[in-house]
């Protein structure tokens, strides 16, 4: 039986009320461990060891000694690939294949990338005239921001958690991580590997718990800390946005998404059903960037809908651990439950059922866990709940489209603008309609390419400010300009 424990200044403590909650297995249930469950006394620990870490040698180290460090944080994750792909399959229920392929890795790479793109940034100068005709030089500084609090999902966590934690620390800055009640493995493993290297104390802390009136919420509120940065629901945005307004801090936010995929007739249409199954059913269907509707050109809507349906049913539902498992189950049973009202929705709103539906039967202990169906509808007009509402969950709904206008007036009806995914052979129609959509984040031909030095962020009700690259910098520094008069 884990326990996983709060890390503040480098030290594994336990909450002072002693209050603890369990975190069980998302597969089939079982208990995995109890977390402990953070309170104001831990928030404010936590901001303390974090102030003086960056008064004392974590803020005194030179950007190299950080880059490095960060690279030795980086190698030592790699080091312990192993457990790190147990923490996260064990608290996420998903493949294996799909941590050692790609979550992991890119928890290193957060690391990596970040360090060297704070070492290779410059600031910006000016000469200015004066009225002495000597002239004034102005220049930037680049300075931590100051305590960064990190509030996480659990749809990724090692990768979504590092993707703000290492930007935020190559900047100098310390930071307080509060991760997700359901996925408190990896974030807990981090603080190991922070001391393994040798990271000064306080810089990486994490305080375990929930989100309202709790180590969420202590977080969002503390006048000690600068800054902001959140992943999650819309709604919790919202939350945050209230208890960080007295304090005027700073906010960076990725929220909710309601992604389109856009296919058209001349795609390659290997490829399009290829990538759309990634798109809709990858983590089971639990990415932000997951294309929920699909429009699809009518010449090849029923082909597309009978090969989407083929492969949908092809997917092969298992434990984490076992090889050859495509689809893993829900985060949780609350979760399982929310998607569930979804498929009745759909069901009662008139959908055609093209597969799925419902709860799949499961072998012995696994079901007890939070399985649903990979599920596709079709024959909806674009009012159904499923397809206005992010359900974050294996499906998708499916619309033909008679023309490229008709196909960008459906994409952007929506409160959300993260992401889309255009499938064509057209390069002008591609550049064209990618103009067009109004969200932060466009893939033609592929879906969830990343190339991290790139500006990631959502429009609308998707989110706040871009992360990524500079754009990282933006964020995680304030820019401060000295004015000398020569
Ligand atoms: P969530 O909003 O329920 O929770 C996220 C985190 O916020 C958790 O750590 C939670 O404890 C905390 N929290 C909740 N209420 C809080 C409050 N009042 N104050 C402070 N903290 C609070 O989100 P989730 O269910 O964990 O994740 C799924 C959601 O995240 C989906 O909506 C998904 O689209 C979104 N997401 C967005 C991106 C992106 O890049 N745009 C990436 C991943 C996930
Ligand atoms: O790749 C990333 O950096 C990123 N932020 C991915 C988001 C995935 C959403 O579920």
């Amino acid at each position: 039986m884990k326990s996983f424990k709060h890390f503040i200044n480098g030290e594994f403590v336990d909450s002072r009320s002693g209050k603890s909650f369990e975190k069980r297995s998302p597969a089939d249930n079982a208990l995995i461990g109890h977390v402990q469950e953070g309170g104001q006394p831990e928030i404010d620990a936590a901001v303390a060891a974090a102030k003086a870490a960056m008064e004392g040698p974590w803020g005194r180290m030179s950007i190299d000694e950080r880059a490095a460090l960060l690279h030795k944080v980086a190698d030592e994750i790699t080091r312990r690939f192993g457990d790190f792909v147990a923490a996260e399959m064990a608290d996420t229920g998903q493949p294996k294949s799909m941590m050692e392929h790609a979550f992991i890795p890119r928890g290193a790479a957060n690391f990596k990338i970040f360090a060297d793109v704070v070492k290779n940034v410059a600031t910006e100068s000016f000469m200015t005239p004066t009225p002495d005709g000597a002239g004034a030089l102005n220049y930037a500084l680049r300075v931590p921001k100051g305590v960064i609090g990190v509030i996480c999902p659990w749809n990724a966590p090692l990768l979504l958690m590092t993707w703000k934690v290492g930007p935020a620390m190559a900047c100098g800055n310390a930071v307080i991580v509060k991760p997700s009640e359901e996925t408190p493995g990896t974030a807990t493993l981090l603080g190991e590997v922070m001391n393994a290297v040798g990271v000064p104390k306080g810089a990486y802390n994490v305080v375990h718990g929930l989100g309202p009136n709790s180590a969420g919420e202590f977080l969002t509120r503390h006048e000690g800390v600068a800054a902001i940065t959140f992943t999650g629901e819309t709604r919790t945005g919202a939350a945050i946005i209230k208890n960080t307004a007295d304090g005027i801090r700073d906010v960076s936010f990725e929220l909710g998404g309601k992604n389109a995929g856009l296919i058209f007739a001349d795609c390659d249409f290997d490829a399009a059903i290829e990538g759309t199954m990634r798109s809709v059913f990858l983590n089971c269907g639990q990415v932000c960037l997951g294309t929920e509707r699909l429009y699809v050109e009518r010449p090849i809507f029923d082909k597309f809908v009978v090969a989407l349906k083929a492969r949908a049913e092809a997917l092969k539902l298992g434990a984490p651990i076992d090889a050859g498992v495509t689809l893993g189950p829900l985060i949780s049973k609350e979760h399982q439950g929310k998607v569930l009202s979804y498929y009745a929705k759909a069901k009662a709103e008139g959908a055609t059922i093209v597969t799925g539906g419902g709860v799949p039967e499961m072998p012995g202990a696994l079901a007890n866990g939070s399985w649903v169906q990979p599920t596709i509808w079709t024959g909806l007009p674009e009012t159904a709940s499923v397809i206005r509402e992010e359900i974050f969950g294996p499906c998708c709904h499916i619309t033909p489209f008679d023309d490229e206008a008709d196909a960008i007036r459906m994409a952007n009806d929506t409160k959300y603008g993260l992401s889309t995914a255009i499938w064509t052979s057209n390069l002008s129609r591609a550049h064209r309609v990618a103009a067009k959509v109004e969200v932060g984040i466009t893939w033609i031909n592929s879906w969830f390419l990343r190339d991290l030095r790139t500006p990631f962020g959502g429009s609308k009700q998707s989110g706040i400010g871009r992360e990524g690259g500079v754009h990282s910098l933006e964020f995680y520094t304030e820019l401060r300009n000295v004015c000398v008069k020569l």
